[in-house]
């Protein structure tokens, strides 16, 4: 089931970060490979700084409520440090996210996975439940009368 379904998104996907002291969040943001990102980063207390290094993404987050609008595209598969740019106190070297490219779409990739697990596992179940069954059933003949070596009943 693939899975090319961003490269030709005309609209970027929106993700919201929050950079605070000594985090983003979220810490790991996935992506498609040829998908167009819009990161929308606020800050929840000082100036902090955006930094992808393989897309030459790089902003100063301002304090303040207003978002910093950063597009770019994934444009190769791996895993990519997100840096905080700007030096923001003593654990600013820890301040790092992580970009995650895919091939495929994170999301349908687990929707295969589930399939690839359940279906072999539903049809194993209905043919154990099944197997005693006839397969099918052909319509009985209708004798209008039983053979004269059936002994029936006599009604007197
Ligand atoms: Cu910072």
């Amino acid at each position: 089931m693939p899975l090319r379904p961003a490269a030709q998104a005309p609209e970027p996907r929106v993700i919201d970060v929050i950079a605070r002291r000594f985090a983003f969040e979220p810490a790991e943001i996935e992506a498609t490979v040829g998908e167009r990102i819009r990161l929308m980063v606020r800050s929840a207390d000082g100036v902090h700084g955006l930094e992808i290094k393989k897309f030459k993404v790089k902003k100063e987050i301002p304090r303040g409520t207003a978002p910093v609008t950063i597009e770019f595209t994934a444009s190769e598969e791996g895993r990519f440090p997100i840096l905080c740019s700007e030096y923001c106190g003593d654990d600013h070297d820890s301040m790092t996210g992580m970009l995650v490219a895919n091939f495929t779409n994170p999301y349908l990739a687990k929707f295969d996975l589930l399939w690839t697990i359940f279906l072999p596992i539903g049809v194993i179940n209905h043919w154990l439940l099944h197997r005693d069954e006839p397969v099918a059933h052909a319509p009985v003949p209708n004798v209008p009368d039983a053979p004269s070596h059936v002994s029936r009943p006599v009604s007197r």
